[in-house]
């Protein structure tokens, strides 16, 4: 809840888009109808498509569709924004399976991440959250936000020795170019 999730995709969107990459977004967490609006500012800032529905369509859908729009315009990268709140966790787990089942249906031989978006300043719960969505999926790297605060983000430290789950992308601030690319000697050197 609040984590950073759609202000990171966001961010990446942006950076990958620098890269001269084609990107579609897909507005996923349909549940609050703010969300979508706040992802389409961030899509309008990064210069991206997205793909959004009504609100409360079935998450699962609108990334389908966004697939299939990935799909007809041969779009290098697609980043689907997901819900960090509904009715109750089962809920929400729920959700995210059925969207990496479509995922995985439609595109079976697509390269994939999943990107688990961490608060720094949320300190030793971060251990519980990873251990959560570990069970659902298959979590490929971190993102880490709000280290330009006074968290020094040393308990992502544990998780990534626990869950050998490399930390991506760290978030340094609310604005569009406030994201740098992991390197842990840094880091290693910052928290010191
Ligand atoms: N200082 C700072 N603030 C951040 C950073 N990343 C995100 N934020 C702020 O954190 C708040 C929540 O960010 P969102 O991107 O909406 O978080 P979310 O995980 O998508 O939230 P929900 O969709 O509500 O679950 C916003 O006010 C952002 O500006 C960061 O790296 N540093
Ligand atoms: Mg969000």
């Amino acid at each position: 809840m609040g984590f950073g999730k759609t202000t990171s995709i966001g961010k990446i969107a942006n950076r990958l888009k620098q890269e001269g990459k084609s990107i579609l977004i897909a507005a996923a967490d349909t549940f609050r109808a703010a969300a979508v609006e706040q992802l389409e500012v961030w899509a309008k800032r990064a210069d991206c498509e997205m793909i959004k529905k009504e609100e409360n369509a079935d998450p699962a859908s609108v990334v389908y569709d966004a697939i299939k729009a990935a799909k007809e315009k041969n779009t290098d990268v697609l980043i689907c924004d997901t819900a960090g709140r509904l009715h109750n966790k089962k809920y929400l787990m729920d959700e995210l399976e059925k969207i990496q089942r479509v995922i995985e249906r439609e595109l079976p031989d697509a390269d994939k991440e999943v990107l688990l978006v961490i608060d720094a300043t949320t300190g030793q719960n971060a251990i519980e959250q990873v251990k959560a969505f570990k069970e659902v999926s298959n979590i490929t790297g971190l993102v880490l936000t709000k280290l330009d605060g006074t968290a020094k983000g040393g308990v992502v430290i544990g998780i990534v020795n626990e869950n050998k789950i490399p930390v991506k992308f760290i978030g340094v601030g609310e604005q569009i170019d406030d994201m740098e690319i992991f390197n842990s000697e840094d880091f290693t050197k910052a928290i010191i």
